[in-house]
């Protein structure tokens, strides 16, 4: 039986590989394992507890709220409050940032950008769902921390990740030094290290985009697709960012989601769902964009709520896609 490595033994192994070995990131990203093992276990008995259901209220973008985000939300914030190494979290479950009390005499270094419970519209049938995270560094540990504090380059993110609670719970994170796989083992409750150094294919036999904007999309986007049926490759799209990036990052393809008459700027959060999840693609290999043309982890933040569209997935597929934007696009990139 080959030897089990656990996120925790994970983290401490790699813990000098990061500049920062004092550890602190090493707590954070603990406080985010256990957070995961918590809300799995809400997420696989959803419909037997009715957390199911539409809670009612709106999230600060305006989505109906399930009540599943909520206990997510509460969960997250509460973990990432232990190692007293985070200042504060945006969420997209609300529309100011958290400010995370003190713990003891620690000055917390870290801020925390999350979706917990990523797929919302997913919840009630039983379909995959994901958590998505970005950790950066309070850039200056004698300002207070605001929304200005968040408003950094997705290069300057540290760490980030994301948990799939799908056929079975994954949690999927980068340091910067390459991504790792982690599978819940809930025989004995550990994350465990399944899938080593994950290196996208330069391409794949599938793309994923809501098809059922196609005439809504710009022409540019329209092509594209055009083109991906021509090649006869195959669509999957699971309506949660999470597990179709997942995908993606073992069997090659490309995710899309562009400008559409609802959402002009796009529709995903740059902050804490485009961000993240390119740093993933990137450190395997892979090539994350906006419809602009311009590298997800190049572009400045303006709110922390702010959308984005997003091209991302294998470098041979995002490299035609570019080409596509520059022959079709009508206005000035
Ligand atoms: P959510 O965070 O409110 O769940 O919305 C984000 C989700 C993504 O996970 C997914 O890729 C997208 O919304 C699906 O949107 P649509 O239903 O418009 O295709
Ligand atoms: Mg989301």
């Amino acid at each position: 039986m080959s030897k089990i490595t656990t996120l925790d033994e994970f983290i401490l192994h790699n813990e000098n590989l990061h500049e920062d070995s004092s550890g602190k990131l090493s707590a954070l990203l603990r406080d985010i394992g256990v957070a995961a093992k918590i809300v799995n276990r809400e997420v696989n008995k959803a419909g037997l507890v009715n957390i199911l259901g539409i809670a009612g209220s709106e999230n600060s973008t305006g989505d109906m709220v399930q009540k599943l985000d909520i206990f997510a939300n509460e969960k997250m914030i509460a973990l990432l409050s232990n190692s007293g190494e985070c200042a504060a979290i945006v969420s997209e479950e609300n529309e100011k940032i958290i400010h995370l009390p003190k713990v003891k005499e620690k000055t917390p270094g870290y801020l925390v950008a999350m979706d917990p419970l990523d797929g919302s519209s997913n919840i009630d049938v039983n379909v995959s769902v994901g958590t998505i995270f970005g950790i950066y560094k309070v850039q200056d540990i004698n300002e207070p921390i605001d929304e200005k504090s968040f408003l950094q380059k997705g290069v300057e993110v540290v760490a980030a990740g994301y948990v799939l609670y799908g056929t079975s719970t994954m949690l999927v994170y980068t340091t910067g030094n390459g991504v790792n796989g982690f599978t819940l083992d809930p025989s004995i409750g550990e994350f465990c290290l399944s899938h080593e150094n994950i290196r996208i294919p330069d391409r794949g036999n599938y793309y994923s985009v809501n098809q059922g904007y196609y005439l809504k999309f710009d022409v540019e986007m329209r092509r594209y697709i055009d083109y991906c049926s021509d090649l006869n490759l195959r669509l999957r799209y699971i309506g949660s960012m999470v597990s179709d990036v997942h995908r993606m990052l073992f069997q090659g393809g490309i995710f899309l989601y562009p400008n559409t008459r609802k959402y002009p700027q796009g529709k995903l959060r740059l902050l804490y769902e485009c961000v993240p999840m390119s740093f993933v693609v990137e450190q395997a290999g892979g090539h994350a964009i906006n419809t602009r043309l311009e590298r997800i982890m190049e572009v400045t933040p303006r709110s922390i709520h702010q959308r984005s569209t997003i091209v991302i997935g294998s470098p041979a597929m995002v490299n035609e896609m570019k080409d596509f934007i520059r022959k079709y696009t009508l206005h000035e990139i």
